[in-house]
């Protein structure tokens, strides 16, 4: 018993996590399927500090002090299932399972109420920032009981990222918070990386900037309020040349976006909560209609407007108000859902801590995070970041060129789902009557589905095959 902590699974996140446990002078247990992995990872880097490696699995629990820490590193679903089974039978009651991979929130729910029947701990603990992240410092989002947090917390805390001396770390809540939160995450990011990809295509067509060009708009944005990580990286792409051809690295990129399935899941999630996330699903639309090849190609010769250029100066302010703009409602909704799962599973999550750990390690790590930290410090119980007084101010202030920048694309025939639908939702929230009055009556009419009325309670039906006149229901 001489290691704090096991990792088992030695591929790139497992074989990093590792190394940083060791890097922060915890003796770390190593253990990998196949045992090469776990060869190489102390031949290459035994000299960061402490490994133990063993080959069997019960030479590795048996290395691990108790109460023990054990960190799953494999592929997501039937593997996670696979391990867990073939170590839980080695463990002991109080012992905690860290599944640190990207788990479905369901599966760890099912997992968690499992071992907990063996007397097991079982955390599901988001961990984003990819390899690099892992190794210098990720965001980790560990949902399981306090106890286990107790005994784990330190260690997560040590080797996550660092801002202004606060871990990206927090004990998220029981069983699937953890694996929840980390899902949403990554459909806020699907959503920023959208707006961000909408906002160079209205730059690139509606202005006629050259990439290097608005490389240098995306730099300087960076110095400002959207100072973030995919801001600095979306520099980066756009300046880049391809050596092949000498062209713009993103002009020979093929335009089909891949994802994964932690954005679909979001929106999956969102739909059977009943959360409006329009902004992260239009984000999932946006790379789905991109893949569609053949759709695409049979709709090339279909008329649209003619193209003009908007006149530059000033534009690019525009879009930079429309995608703070745009940004601030889907973060708005995400974090609604987020809210939303807390109350259907009853996890209690504290929306800003959230925003806090988000605040380094991770991909959608910003400057931005600490006003909406700042805003549920103001009102934990905000229905909705938008009436926060900073944000509902930049809202204000972005009216004109948000409205004239989703305008300009409709105008001119560019795409921009994600600009086009935070302002829907926008307005949708500020609207004194929706027209949602009259798809009631239209359901009424059709199905007899009753309605309610602003003046009085109750249901009623109108009689719309008969005489009209409103009966109770
Ligand atoms: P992979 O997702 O590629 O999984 C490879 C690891 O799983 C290897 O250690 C492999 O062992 C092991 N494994 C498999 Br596959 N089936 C197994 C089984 N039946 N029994 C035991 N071990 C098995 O590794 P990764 O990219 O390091 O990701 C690990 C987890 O972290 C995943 O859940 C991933 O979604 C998540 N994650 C990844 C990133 C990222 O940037 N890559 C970021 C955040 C989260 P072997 O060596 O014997 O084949």
């Amino acid at each position: 018993d001489e290691a704090r902590i096991g990792v088992t699974g030695l591929a790139v996140m497992g074989r990093n996590l590792a190394r940083n446990l060791a890097r922060h002078g915890h003796a770390v247990a190593v253990h990998n399927r196949t045992p090469s992995r776990t060869e190489a990872l102390v031949r290459e880097f035994g000299d960061e500090g402490v490994f133990v490696p063993a080959e069997r699995p019960e030479d590795f629990v048996a290395s691990l002090e108790r109460p023990r820490r054990l960190v799953i590193m494999v592929k997501a679903g039937a593997p996670t299932d696979a391990v867990i089974e073939e170590f839980a039978p080695l463990l002991e009651p109080g012992d905690m399972i860290v599944d640190g991979g990207n788990a479905h929130f369901a599966d760890t729910r099912r997992r968690e109420a499992a071992l907990r029947e063996r007397g097991l701990h079982f955390v599901g603990a988001g961990i984003s920032g990819g390899e690099e992240g892992a190794l210098h410092g990720p965001s980790i989002m560990p949902g399981g009981s306090a106890e286990s947090y107790e005994a784990l917390g330190p260690l997560l805390e040590d080797i996550a990222a660092d801002v202004d001396g606060t871990p990206c770390c927090v004990h998220v809540g029981p069983d699937g918070a953890g694996h929840f939160v980390k899902m949403v995450h990554n459909g806020i990011e699907y959503a920023d990386m959208q707006l961000i990809a909408e906002s160079y295509d209205l730059l690139r067509h509606a202005a006629g900037l050259s990439p290097a060009e608005i490389a240098e708009v995306f730099r300087t944005w960076n110095t400002g309020r959207l100072e973030s990580y995919l801001i600095e990286i979306t520099a980066e792409v756009l300046a880049h040349t391809d050596a092949a051809t000498g062209r713009p690295f993103v002009d020979v990129v093929l335009d089909q976006a891949e994802q994964k399935g932690t954005g679909r899941w979001t929106v999956q999630t969102a739909l059977d909560l009943g959360v409006p996330v329009g902004g992260i699903a239009e984000a999932v639309f946006a790379r789905s209609v991109s893949g569609h090849a053949a759709l695409r190609e049979a709709a090339q010769g279909l008329p649209g407007p003619a193209r003009s250029r908007v006149k530059e100066s000033g534009f690019a302010d525009a879009v930079e108000k429309a995608l703070y703009a745009s940004k601030i409602v889907a973060y708005a909704q995400g974090f609604h859902q987020i809210q939303a799962g807390s109350a259907e599973y009853g996890w209690d999550i504290d929306p800003g801590a959230m925003a806090t750990i988000w605040r380094g390690g991770c991909i959608i790590r910003a400057r931005f995070l600490d006003r909406i930290r700042a805003a549920y410090e103001a009102d934990p119980r905000t229905p909705t970041l938008l009436t926060d007084d900073h944000f509902a101010e930049a809202l204000g202030g972005a009216q004109d060129a948000w409205r004239e920048v989703v305008a300009t694309a409709a105008r001119l025939g560019i795409p921009a789902p994600g600009f086009s639908t935070a302002l829907s939702y926008y307005d949708s929230l500020r609207a004194e009557r929706l027209p949602a009055a009259l798809t009631q009556g239209q359901r009424d009419f059709f199905g007899a589905h009753t309605y309610r009325r602003t003046d009085r309670d109750g249901s009623f039906h109108t009689l719309w095959g008969g005489d009209r006149s409103e009966t109770p229901a």
